[in-house]
């Protein structure tokens, strides 16, 4: 067997495969799961904030760019894990399988981390396509949760893989063959695999026929480097404008929707359409003092315009034209205190989306809009008719739609 295992290997063995490649991708890899950690922490509490959290307003753009960073840097991740685990898959069939209990650490880590990573990308990938459905689970603290189970397998794994790292993070010199403690023993010998039987006979019959891969370092780097540019200049143009005319896989299009502007969710589907339509829509607001307003009460507001992106966690984003009253006047008008969180809550019934709060820095904002128009139209009923609130450097599920009432929290 562990002759089959050494013959496996050798065969496996290309140019490609060796620890500085490994630890090349490694890197990259490490790279892109570290951006996606921040940039995820950042979307996850945002939404969630513990107690003491603060968050930027400035620039208007934050939110949009981490985010469409997060999501790039994950779809860069799939060809990156394909590469490693290219680099290192002689290393699979390591003789013995497993070594000692720092051994079963170092397999049982990147099992893990392997496992979780697919998971997580996964999971990741098809939220930006809005496949919800498919998850029986919460979807945002399921990934938060996972990435810490990735960074700890992974920081298990750099550790004991440290003395590696560290010999071939600067080795230019890459064409170093895999570690083979075994060779001495175990010379190829020809017609080992003849006598087994069965699958396990046919599966190394058809090794044996196969010619080792020869695939040079330099075509190795091109094939990975060339499928990771392709995959974020096909997809990521819904969240960079740059990447707009090769946007071919991105599940959202800059400009389509009503006023020029994509939809995450219809009236019809949130089921406040004729809430929203009813002459006796008000704006509740409730502070010290109770207001209703109607749209031209709104309306005879100060009105403003500004320019804000709507920035959704599945990672498309658009900048806008909204105008309409400011939050800060709305509030100041029935007594709210200046550093007061503002709850604001849609017609919508029953939905994670329905509400959102605003910490006072985002709540005073001079650029925070109850929008009451969108890119020069009456504001679309899928947009948020009657009214819906617009603020800078907030996620798109916070910019919530079909008004009902604003509340001043103590
Ligand atoms: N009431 C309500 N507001 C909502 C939503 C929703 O489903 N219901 N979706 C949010 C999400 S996830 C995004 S990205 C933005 C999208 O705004 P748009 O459909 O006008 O582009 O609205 C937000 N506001
Ligand atoms: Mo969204």
């Amino acid at each position: 067997m562990q002759r089959l295992l050494w013959e496996l290997r050798r065969r496996l063995h290309a140019p490609s495969r060796n620890p500085r490649t490994a630890v090349v991708i490694g890197r990259l890899l490490g790279a892109a799961f570290l951006v996606c950690m921040a940039t995820g922490l950042y979307s996850h509490f945002i939404q969630e904030p513990l107690p003491g959290m603060a968050f930027l307003t400035r620039p208007i753009w934050l939110y949009q760019v981490s985010q469409g960073i997060h999501i790039s840097a994950g779809i860069l991740c799939f060809p990156l894990i394909v590469a490693k685990l290219y680099a290192v898959f002689p290393e699979l069939f390591q003789i013995p399988p497993v070594k000692g209990p720092l051994g079963l650490l170092e397999r049982g880590s990147i099992a893990l981390f392997v496992a979780s990573s697919l998971v997580q990308i996964t999971i990741g990938l098809l939220n930006t396509y809005q496949w919800y459905a498919l998850f029986p689970f919460p979807f945002r603290q399921t990934h938060f949760a996972l990435s810490f189970v990735i960074i700890g397998s992974l920081a298990l794994h750099i550790a004991i893989k440290l003395p590696v790292i560290r010999q071939y993070w600067f080795a230019a010199n890459a064409d170093v063959p895999m570690e083979r403690e075994d060779d001495a023993a175990f010379q190829p010998v020809a017609g080992s695999i003849a006598p087994l039987r069965g699958v396990t006979g046919r599966v190394f019959a058809w090794i044996d026929k196969t010619p080792a891969p020869s695939t040079s370092r330099r075509s190795f780097f091109a094939v990975v480097g060339v499928a990771g540019a392709a995959l974020v200049t096909l997809s990521a143009g819904q969240s960079f404008k740059v990447f707009d005319a090769t946007n071919a896989f991105g599940p959202r299009k800059n400009g389509v929707g009503p006023s020029g502007l994509p939809i995450n969710r219809t009236a019809k589907k949130a089921d406040v359409v004729e809430a929203a339509l009813s002459p006796d829509w008000r704006l509740t607001v409730l502070g010290s003092s109770v207001a209703t307003l109607s749209r031209a009460d709104l309306l005879a507001l100060p009105q403003h315009t500004v320019e804000l992106p709507i920035a959704c966690v599945e990672g498309w984003s658009q900048m806008a034209t909204w105008s309409g009253p400011r939050l800060r006047d709305i509030i100041d008008a029935v007594g709210g205190r200046p550093d007061a969180t503002i709850r604001v809550q849609s017609l919508e019934q029953g939905s994670i989306y329905a509400t959102s709060e605003l910490p006072a820095n985002f709540a005073r904002d001079e650029l925070t809009l109850v929008a009451l128009t969108l890119n020069g139209d009456v504001l679309d009923i899928d947009h948020g008719y009657p009214a819906r609130l617009i603020a800078p450097a907030r996620p798109g599920v916070l910019q919530t739609k079909w008004l009902s009432s604003l509340e001043v929290l103590s």
